[in-house]
């Protein structure tokens, strides 16, 4: 040992000296260097698998309860008016369940993501609603003649809906199959609302109800206009605020604490059946201060809970408000991005620059933008109007740089692409199509990449540093010396339909590169760029598994921790 360490030739020993004192014992008053991480968050290492359940897949007709709130207001099927010919969409149930999830979480997993998020699985009114504007093609976000499908209009936040579980498939079971099959939960839960409540020509039963575990009526709008609501003199009004929020539903009043227990008390109890994570919706219908109380309440009990929440909002600031510490520390779903990847990867083919002032690299609203959840698409908008190389090269994107990648089901196959709500956005997706999607290309290119995030820390967790984002090519680093974890990848995309040549020089780190999904490695050495050829519609990752030592590279990794390093969570 003693032998070896004195054959090291002197400039070296410096070299070795001088770093380690830089590493480990900093001059009295200057600051480390930061760890070299973006988030420590464990559910970054999870790409999320959107599943609205019941346009997912039917895997028990048993439970579908075709015949529900018949004649005159069933739940079952109902065609929205209006569409043209060949095209269909739908307001009522389609059957999808538990069983039909559960049947296809190895096909969730083998397509590389390792959670599943499923819209709200609580108890929905068994009829569909006769208030309202009546639904019909193309108009987003009318109720008339609509059920609860979706699962976002409860009735009792404390019972699973009737459409949803098997025999011997509750929701507990469901988490612990799903577990089984190396998927997370992430359930879907609302507090803004419950079902729609007035403008009903009679009042309806359960519409504008409420119930607690127990079964007993806690409150009931009783199919009147807000402003005639009386919660100081009516017990039943008491969970409601007299002005309207969303369209018809009913607007909880978070100042009564009684609605507060409500809501707490029925996240625990999923919580308490094996969801690991929350999404929370409308999150900007209700104050920061009731954010900040819920979390609190939760993590109490589940301490480290993630969380994160649906503001519809391109305006960052609104959006950042969420993830600050002092207003519950909620992740979002980051709507600036997906604004952004529209653009790009969409018909507009903008460049790649118009990416970057959402990514928020170098200062921004958000607590920590590592964490945030990033997407194309969802069921309340448009989904990506793309061709097969704009979906694969969106994500290309989404699987490599910062936050945590999230996918609405049948993006894979780029199923009903450009389409909104009551115009095909939420059609069936069903069996035979999953059956079919491994031989789709969007599919396949999907797979490799969301698999190599999912063995990848530093697509997960690392620093992102950006090196080109121009035109058809983005090159970024992404930077992960962490808890144990020295990692560091090179990310090249190439979104045009011709082949194209990278090189990196002032940037570059020298030592052995190992290309993660070509399988060859290269030895760089001091002084030498970092050159490729990135096929049409590719992605190139390189992986380099050391501690970086080139200056350059290394300070600007440094210098990225350090923009957030005040808001990052503390590290484990
Ligand atoms: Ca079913
Ligand atoms: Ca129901
Ligand atoms: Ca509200």
């Amino acid at each position: 040992m003693r032998l070896c360490f004195l054959a090291v030739p002197l400039a070296a020993l410096l070299a070795v000296s001088t770093a380690a004192a830089q590493s480990t014992a900093p001059a009295s008053g200057a600051s480390p260097p930061p760890a070299l991480l973006g988030t420590p968050e464990p559910m970054a290492a999870h790409a999320v698998y959107f599943v609205m359940t019941d346009r997912f897949v039917n895997g028990d007709p048993s439970n579908d309860h075709r015949e529900q709130g018949l004649p005159d207001h069933g739940t079952w099927g109902g065609r929205v008016p209006g569409a043209p010919a060949g095209k269909e969409d739908f307001v009522g149930y389609l059957g999808g369940d538990f069983r039909g999830l559960l049947d296809n979480a190895g096909y969730i997993r083998d397509l590389g993501f390792g959670a599943v998020w499923l819209t709200p699985i609580v108890e929905q009114p068994d009829e569909a609603f006769s208030g309202g504007t009546p639904a019909a093609w193309g108009k987003m976000f009318t109720d008339g003649g609509k059920s609860g499908y979706h699962g976002y209009w409860a009735t009792n936040f404390y019972e699973i809906d009737e459409h949803l579980p098997s025999d011997g498939l509750d929701f507990r079971a469901l988490t612990a199959g799903l577990r089984a099959r190396g998927l997370k939960t992430v359930l879907d839960v609302v507090a803004n609302h419950g079902s729609p409540s007035f403008t009903a020509p009679t009042q309806r039963d359960q519409f504008g109800k409420l119930f607690n575990e127990a079964g007993e009526l806690v409150a009931d709008h009783q199919n009147l206009p807000p402003r005639r609501l009386k919660p100081a003199t009516n017990p039943l009004h008491a969970f409601y605020r007299t002005e309207p929020d969303i369209a018809e539903l009913s607007n909880l009043d978070e100042r009564n604490p009684a609605v507060v227990d409500y809501l707490v008390g029925s996240s625990l109890k999923w919580l308490g059946q094996g969801a690991d994570a929350l999404r929370l919706d409308t999150i900007k219908h209700m104050p920061l201060s009731f954010w900040k109380t819920y979390a609190d309440r939760l993590r109490a009990e589940h301490p480290g809970l993630f969380m994160f929440g649906e503001a519809f909002t391109y305006d960052a600031a609104v959006l950042g408000a969420f993830t600050r510490p002092e207003n519950g520390g909620i992740s979002v779903l980051d709507f600036p991005l997906q604004e952004a990847m529209g653009e790009v990867f969409g018909t507009r083919d903008a460049g790649f620059e118009a990416l970057v002032p959402a990514l928020h690299l170098e200062g921004g609203p958000f607590a920590n933008p590592y964490a945030l959840m990033t997407f194309y698409d969802n069921h309340d908008m448009p989904r990506l109007d793309a061709d097969d190389a704009g979906f694969i090269n969106a994500n290309h994107f989404l699987f490599t740089a910062r936050g945590i990648p999230v996918v609405y089901q049948g993006s894979e196959i780029g199923f009903m692409r450009g389409t909104a709500e009551h115009a095909g956005n939420r059609n069936y997706f069903g069996q035979a199509r999953i059956d079919a999607a491994p031989s789709n290309p969007i599919h396949a290119a999907l797979k490799r990449i969301a698999t190599l995030r999912a063995n990848t820390p530093a697509l997960q967790r690392g620093l992102q540093v950006n090196v080109l984002f121009e035109g058809d090519r983005a090159a970024f680093y992404r930077v992960l010396e962490h808890g144990g974890v020295a990692q560091t990848a090179l990310v090249l995309l190439n979104k045009g339909d011709t082949a194209a040549r990278f090189r990196i020089d002032a940037l570059a780190q020298p030592g052995r590169w190992r290309e993660a999904m070509g399988g060859g490695t290269r030895v760089l050495v001091a002084g030498e760029a970092f050159e490729a050829e990135v096929p049409a519609n590719g992605a190139q990752v390189h992986l380099f598994e050391r501690p970086l030592t080139a200056p350059a590279l290394r300070s600007a990794a440094e210098a990225a921790a350090r923009v957030y390093a005040a808001g990052a969570p503390p590290a484990p």
